[in-house]
């Protein structure tokens, strides 16, 4: 299985956002990863509608929208209009989480639901029939730079049991250090968000950390 390491745009360089697309598509990243927030759902705003059609323009590779906003079925259109090619949305935000997600999947986006640190596997558990993919967040969303919530791990194990009965693919959002991807990627951990923790803000070249972690995670 092809480990997939997605960059956390939030946390890129907007003063050269062009030179970054590059270099993260040039060191071997797999996503671009996109946190829109509307100051509501969580304490903070993120990025926009015109920071991800502008990564949309910019690049072939995949991006994803990871949508923190209260009812996001109110603004669906805007996004899937985007060009993106995954949508995470929140079930906690949502009164039908279900609708919402079907109307990603008319729109042949892939369906994901991102689910928070205090949601249980058990509350979301009917929507695993229809989503493809499940962003399980290892910190409260909002915010990059934050530490790892250790009671996050269950779940993840958890999850893991049910990919194959579900059909669904896993990934990790949040605090996401070398030492996690190196334990929970041989668990079956299909992607992880890189940010702040492991990719950005070190001093170091993008494509030396991700040949670094692709070693890591092979083999
Ligand atoms: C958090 C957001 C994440 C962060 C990412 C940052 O609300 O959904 O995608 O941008 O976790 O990574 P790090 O390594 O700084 O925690
Ligand atoms: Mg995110």
């Amino acid at each position: 299985m092809r480990i997939r390491f997605s960059a956390s745009m939030m946390c890129a360089n907007y003063a050269h956002l062009e030179q970054e697309i590059r270099e993260l598509e040039d060191g071997g990243v797999d996503a671009f990863h996109v946190d829109i927030m509307d100051g509501t759902f969580v304490p903070n705003f993120g990025m926009g509608i015109h920071d991800l059609r502008y990564i949309r323009t910019a690049t072939k590779k995949s991006v994803e929208a990871h949508l923190m906003v209260q009812e996001p079925r109110r603004h669906l259109n805007i996004f899937i209009d985007s060009g993106v090619d995954v949508l995470y949305v929140h079930p906690e935000s949502e009164y039908h989480p279900s609708t919402t997600l079907q109307t990603i999947i008319e729109a042949g986006v892939t369906p994901g639901i991102a689910i928070n640190p205090g949601t249980s596997v058990e509350s979301v558990l009917e929507l695993l029939h229809i989503v493809k993919r499940v962003l399980v967040m290892s910190v409260n969303p909002g915010h990059a730079g934050q530490i790892y919530l250790p009671y996050v791990g269950r779940k993840i194990g958890k999850l893991l049991a049910m990919k194959e009965e579900y059909g669904i693919e896993i990934f990790w959002d949040g605090a996401c250090t070398v030492d996690k991807i190196q334990s929970f990627a041989p668990l079956g951990v299909n992607g992880f968000v890189l940010g702040t923790a492991t990719l950005f803000g070190h001093g170091r070249s993008y494509g030396e950390i991700l040949s670094e972690l692709r070693e890591c995670v092979s083999g």
